[in-house]
């Protein structure tokens, strides 16, 4: 029987990429975001791609009720979802405390830390009744050092490594895997999204050096959850040759 993902930020970046993986694994796909015209496009190259079926779900996660709402009417057979992919989420601006945006920080924790529990709590409850899941969480390397600028986008992947302990602690008598993967700089729409469309200052980023890119992510996403049952990767850092911590990268 084929097996059940269900990816959150499945429209760009790193989500869209792990669907590609799992689906020519002949995982079907279940895919979220909030861009609608973008979901339905990533659903056509996954059926018409791998032959897999795809149920897109159109919702914000920072919304409680709507989330609540998409994972509880799930149809029957969608239901056992087998791994479960918290990868929607952001940062915005990169300002020292005192200039930063209230509005962005809200935002990052309205959908980096309560967007992921809001969507756990849901999923959670699905793969107890099967006593089988694997949720992945995408942390960051930002959750392990705090960075110049990056504060609250900091904290919140903090909360993520946090959060990734607990529920594994506390799932464990349910055999449901919590594997928390923290990539380093990667060149996805992220940067594009943290500096509200300013396409030098996103594309500066990356300058002098080779990121890491969706795939390489997809790709250890996809190994992490390929593991035999009795092994679980708990917490995975991965850079680009380039980077050695937050903040320094060799440019050349
Ligand atoms: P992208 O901007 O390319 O993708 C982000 C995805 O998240 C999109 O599909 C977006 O979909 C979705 N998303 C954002 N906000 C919401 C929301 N409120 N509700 C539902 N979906 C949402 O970035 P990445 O692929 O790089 O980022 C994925 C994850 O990886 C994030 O959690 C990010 O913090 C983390 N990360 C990224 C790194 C990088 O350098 N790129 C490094 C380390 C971690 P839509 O806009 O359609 O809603
Ligand atoms: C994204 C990578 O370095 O911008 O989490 O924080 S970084």
């Amino acid at each position: 029987m084929s097996k059940i993902i269900l990816i959150t930020g499945a429209t760009s970046g790193f989500g869209r990429a792990m669907a590609h993986k799992f689906a020519n694994a002949k995982y079907n796909c279940i895919i979220t975001g909030r861009r609608a015209e973008k979901l339905t496009e990533v659903a056509k190259e996954l059926t018409d791609g791998y032959g897999i079926k795809v149920l897109p779900l159109v919702f914000d996660v920072q919304d409680k009720k709507a989330v609540f709402e998409a994972i509880e009417t799930l149809p029957n057979k969608w239901k056992a979802i087998d791994v479960l992919i918290n990868n929607a989420g952001l940062a915005l601006g990169r300002d020292s405390f005192e200039n930063a945006s209230l509005d962005d920080w809200e935002t990052m924790i309205d959908t980096n830390v309560k967007g992921l529990l809001y969507v756990s709590k849901a999923v959670i409850p699905l793969m107890v009744a099967h006593k089988n899941g694997h949720i992945i969480n995408l942390g960051s390397t930002a959750a392990k050092q705090v960075y110049k600028e990056g504060n609250i986008y900091c904290a919140t992947k903090f909360a993520v490594d946090a959060i990734s302990q607990s529920m594994r602690i506390d799932l464990l008598p349910n055999k449901i895997k919590v594997t928390a993967i923290h990539p380093g700089s990667a060149d996805t729409e992220f940067s594009i999204v943290r500096f509200k469309g300013n396409d030098a200052k996103a594309t500066a980023v990356y300058d002098g050096f080779e990121p890491l890119h969706a795939e390489d992510v997809a790709d250890i996403a996809f190994y992490c959850a390929s593991l035999p049952p009795h092994v679980c990767i708990n917490d995975l850092v991965v850079t680009c040759t380039a980077q050695g911590s937050p903040t320094l990268f060799y440019k050349e």
